[in-house]
Order: C-alpha cells, then sequence, then structure tokens
C-alpha cells in the first residue's frame, strides 16, 4: 500500500481536512478516494500511469482526487485552476491526458478541449454511485505525479516524481520540522507546485494533522484563521511565499493598534511558521519577526527535488540564508567543469538523493542534460557556503525569474510577445522589486506605433498566466546588444 495511505490508517478518527466550512476524517477520506479511484477505473483493473489532470477547487475534493488518482494507479497532473486555456491546453496535450477530472464550476472552461480531443471528462458533484472495485497493488518506484515549471527552455517541462521520491521528499521534511498529529496549517498557497502539495497538505496529512483551505490567498482570510484558532492542544503552522508574507506585514501596518495587539498575541502560539520559493529579504523576515514573534524558518528546494536546503528546526535561523543539507539529501558546490568549489566560494548547488525527480516528461536530451554524468541534478542556482550555512548568491541563468514565488521564463515570454503583429522584437528581463522578489518587465521593439498597452496585456493574458505576463513594457528602438548580437540583459535591466 503507499505510504500516505497506510499512514491515513493510523489515525483514522482525526480530523485531516477542513473545507468550505466541513471538516472530513481521515477515514471519509479514505472512503471517497477509494470509491473515487473506482470511478476513474470503471472497467480497468489498473490506470498504468495513465495521466489524469484535474482542475479541482482546493479542499477535500483536491485531496480526494489525488489519492483516487493514484490508488488507482495513475499520474496526477494537477492543473492551476487560475490558468487561461492556452496554459491549460499545453499540459494536457504534453502529457496526452487520458482523463480530465473537474470541480463543477471549471467543466465549461475544458469541456469542449475534452470532448474535441475525445478525453474521458468527470465532473464532480454528481458522480454516479458505484460499487468499490479492488485497488490495484502499486510499485513506490511508479510514476505519481507530474508538475510543470519554467526552465531555460522556453516551453515549461513535466517533472515527473515517482511514489519513492514524494515519499522520501515528505518523510524528510516530517522528520527535520517535526509535524505531528497535532499539526493545524493553513492551506492558501496553489496546488500545482511542490509548496503547497508536498510541504503544506501531505506533510501534515503522512503526520495525521490537520490542513484547513481557503479557496485562495487573502491577508483579511490569513489573519481571520490567525485569531480564529483558540484551541490550546493543537500546535499551528504557517508557510508561505516571501511575497505573502511582505503582503501580510502591509496589511498589519494598516490595522489599529489594538487589533494589532490582538494578532500579535495569536501569532505567538504558532507552532512554526516557514519562508521559501524565493528569497526572503532580510527585511522582511526582521518585521515579521517584530510582529509575530516567529523568526521565519526558510528553506530551499525546486519542483525537481522536493526541499533540499534547510534552516534548523532547532538552533539558529540565520538572516539571508537556506540553512543546511536535509537529512537523507547531498549537496555539493561545484564549478563550471563539475569540481567541488572550496569552502567560501560560490558555485552552483547540485543535489543527489530519493528526492530526485525522476525525469522531464518525455525530454530524454533535457533530462540528461540536467544530471552530471555520476548522477548529480544541476540546481542552476549559485550558492555559497558560510560558516556552515547555505547562501544564495543567484542563478546561472539570467532567463529565469521568480515572481511571487513562481518559476518564470523569459525566453517563454520573448516568444509569444514576437507573435504579436505589431512587435518586431523584444526581450524580458526580472528586476528587483520587494514585494514581488522580481518584477517582469519587457522591452520592445514597435512596427506599429498604434499598438495599444492595454490591449497588448489582454491579449497576453489570454495566452499565459497573468503572473507571466510583464508588468511594464518600454518602448526602444534597439535593444543593447554584445559583440556577439547578443542582448545584454544586465543592460537592458538599468532602462527600468
Ligand atoms: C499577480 N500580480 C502580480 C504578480 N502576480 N503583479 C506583479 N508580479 C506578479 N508576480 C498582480 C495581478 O496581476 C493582480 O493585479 C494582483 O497582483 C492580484 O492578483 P492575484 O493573482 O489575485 O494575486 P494574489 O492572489 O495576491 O497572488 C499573489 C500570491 C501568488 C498569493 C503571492 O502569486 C501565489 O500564490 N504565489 C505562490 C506561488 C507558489 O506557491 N510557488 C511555489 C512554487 P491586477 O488586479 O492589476 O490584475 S516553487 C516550489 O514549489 C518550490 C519547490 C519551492 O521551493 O517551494
Ligand atoms: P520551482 O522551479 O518553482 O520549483 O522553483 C525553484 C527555484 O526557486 C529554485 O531553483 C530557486 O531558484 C528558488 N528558491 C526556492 N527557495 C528559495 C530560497 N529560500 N531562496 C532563494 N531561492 C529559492
Amino acid at each position: 500500500m503507499l505510504k500516505i495511505i497506510n499512514q491515513a490508517h493510523q489515525n483514522p478518527n482525526n480530523t485531516a481536512i477542513v473545507s468550505a466550512g466541513k471538516s472530513y476524517s481521515y477515514q471519509a477520506l479514505l472512503d471517497e478516494s477509494q470509491a473515487f479511484a473506482s470511478i476513474l477505473l470503471a472497467n480497468q483493473a489498473d490506470l498504468s500511469e495513465s495521466r489524469v489532470a484535474f482542475m479541482v477547487v482546493a479542499g477535500f475534493d483536491y485531496v480526494k482526487v489525488q489519492w483516487g488518482i493514484w490508488q488507482a494507479g495513475g499520474i496526477a497532473v494537477p492543473l492551476c485552476t487560475t490558468h487561461p486555456l492556452a496554459s491549460l491546453q499545453y499540459v494536457i496535450e504534453d502529457t496526452a491526458t487520458e482523463i480530465i477530472v473537474v470541480s463543477p464550476e471549471y467543466e465549461a472552461i475544458l469541456k469542449d478541449l475534452a470532448t474535441e480531443k475525445g478525453i474521458r471528462l468527470i465532473v464532480l458533484g454528481n458522480l454516479p454511485t458505484i460499487s468499490i472495485k479492488s485497488l490495484p497493488p502499486i510499485a513506490s518506484t511508479r510514476r505519481a505525479m507530474i508538475l510543470y515549471t519554467s526552465g531555460t527552455t522556453n516551453l515549461p517541462k513535466g517533472v515527473v516524481t515517482t511514489h519513492n521520491n514524494l515519499e522520501a521528499q515528505i518523510s524528510t521534511l516530517v522528520n527535520a520540522w517535526e509535524y505531528t498529529p497535532k499539526d493545524h496549517i493553513l492551506c492558501i498557497l496553489p496546488l500545482h507546485h511542490v509548496h503547497g502539495i508536498i510541504n503544506v497538505i501531505s506533510c501534515t496529512l503522512w503526520a495525521g494533522g490537520k490542513v484547513e483551505f481557503l479557496p485562495n490567498f487573502s491577508a483579511e482570510g490569513v489573519f481571520k484563521f490567525f485569531s480564529s484558532k483558540t484551541t490550546e492542544d493543537e500546535n499551528l503552522v504557517f508557510m508561505a511565499v516571501p511575497t505573502i508574507y511582505f503582503k501580510l506585514i502591509a496589511h498589519f501596518e494598516s490595522l489599529s493598534n489594538e487589533e494589532q495587539r490582538a494578532l500579535s498575541k495569536d501569532m505567538k502560539r504558532f507552532r512554526l511558521m516557514v519562508s521559501g520559493s524565493a528569497a526572503l529579504p532580510v527585511s522582511v523576515m526582521e518585521k515579521w519577526e517584530t510582529i509575530s514573534g516567529h523568526r521565519l524558518l526558510e528553506r530551499y528546494g525546486m519542483t525537481e527535488i522536493g526541499m533540499a536546503i534547510s534552516n534548523p528546526y532547532h538552533g539558529e535561523r540565520r538572516a539571508g540564508h537556506i540553512g543546511q543539507a536535509l537529512p537523507g539529501v547531498d549537496v555539493r558546490l561545484v564549478d563550471e567543469e563539475n569540481n567541488i568549489v572550496p569552502k567560501g566560494e560560490a558555485g552552483e548547488i547540485q543535489i543527489k538523493g530519493a528526492n530526485v525527480f525522476q525525469e522531464y516528461w518525455q525530454k530524454k536530451e533535457a533530462t540528461e542534460n540536467t544530471f552530471t554524468e555520476d548522477g548529480w541534478f544541476k540546481t542552476g542556482d549559485v550558492a555559497v557556503d558560510e560558516d556552515g550555512y547555505y547562501k544564495i548568491l543567484g542563478r546561472s541563468s539570467i532567463d529565469i525569474i521568480k515572481s511571487g514565488g513562481y518559476k518564470i521564463s523569459a525566453l517563454e515570454i520573448e516568444e509569444v510577445l514576437r507573435t504579436h503583429s505589431a512587435i518586431s522584437d523584444c526581450s524580458v528581463v526580472g528586476i528587483d522589486n520587494e514585494e514581488w522578489g522580481e518584477l517582469v518587465v519587457a522591452a520592445i521593439i514597435v512596427n506599429d506605433s498604434s499598438l495599444d498597452i492595454n490591449a497588448l496585456n489582454t491579449w497576453m493574458r489570454e495566452r499565459m498566466p497573468s503572473y507571466r505576463v510583464p508588468r511594464r513594457y518600454k518602448i526602444v528602438d534597439e535593444l543593447p546588444r554584445n559583440a556577439m548580437g547578443k542582448v545584454t540583459k544586465n543592460e537592458l535591466k538599468q532602462l527600468f
């Protein structure tokens, strides 16, 4: 039996999930996910790694569907609930999805595509009652999940993790950060990325704790959760990206002194607050400590590896640093020839361990290129070991942008911009921004001076998720280039 399912049997009567005002026990999750697996299987004995894409509201249904897919032997492909059709279609086509599962509110978005492609569509909400089937045995070496991440190629790649990979990612964190059945965590992160799926949901459920969902992030909603939990025998936990802490601080500062005092008191009761997915500015860490009494635990991870490096749960959480290798994860810093750099010198972070993904979905060459000959995963992040704590210095590629915790490829945005009839050339960069980490901006050369930037924005939002759409455009006559003709992006940044 899959370990996460096995773990759920340990605490059948505990509350597993709170969503849309209802509580669900582990037993309910087991029963309903098994029933859903039976629906997925229909007349088959095993989905045998069929890709099942699901666009489901964050909450009980999301986990039920995910566990149902796993128990039926399929590969879970979570879709972002706010992506435009073009981005959803890319994932569905790239994975050659065989079944699509949607919450009723998303049926209209994907119905025509499913019909056109002959993909089975399951709409939650009015499912037939069918008899529970016996479920297939699932080897932990099987593929479990595909998540899409941007890289130095223009289109996002599907990161394939096996059940073994996921179990390693989960159990390592559960031990390192001491999750317990008393944990009560708030989930406000999107559920098509590791941060929400693994660190928040899977680790908490593995430990027998409780996951409470808000459908999406709002500072008011988060603070309401913080101030409504008064039971002393629960361990409250919160995890978010730096942009969210920035937004929470801004909201906190807009409150009255009395409200602030009450909230600060409530926040002190938390067991743990974590930040990750992007660099946590020291200013944000310090302000948050002042208002919440919590020194954020900053950690470092990646879609391909889950979490790899973390500040200690017990011990010094050093500002501006990501900490040490997690147990079971091997970390090294290397130069361009993959030689380990002397202590104190900058090098690329490379990772080995059971946590490391299996492959990019049907991209053999990209998979080979991302590993060294002796099997180390090349992260593309540059760090230094400073007195036993790793510190991120930057990325080896200027074309990778992190904004709001999302990884974005400048090349992907450029490709799309270049297909606009009024744009003859362009270049996209990320510029430093305290709130978003980096802000996506674009320099464009136009061949039609009547180009309307608002219309361009709408046009872009139809083609890619809004967080990838440039926030600012600068119309230029030419792009700065070096002697080889390559755009000098550092120079370009100075224009913004
Ligand atoms: C949205 N807006 C932005 C951006 N995103 N502006 C600038 N830069 C951006 N990146 C604008 C919108 O256009 C809109 O403006 C306004 O902000 C509100 O948009 P909305 O989408 O509602 O924003 P939000 O809900 O406030 O979202 C901000 C967010 C979200 C909550 C920080 O970006 C988020 O959930 N980020 C987390 C991503 C994540 O989980 N990453 C983990 C992947 P207008 O109204 O003018 O249109 S990394 C990972 O998994 C690895 C393994 C790891 O290490 O964790
Ligand atoms: P993703 O591909 O979305 O999983 O993003 C992974 C990338 O996020 C890493 O390669 C890092 O560049 C970045 N990242 C994650 N955590 C941190 C952190 N604590 N500090 C700086 N960068 C981070």
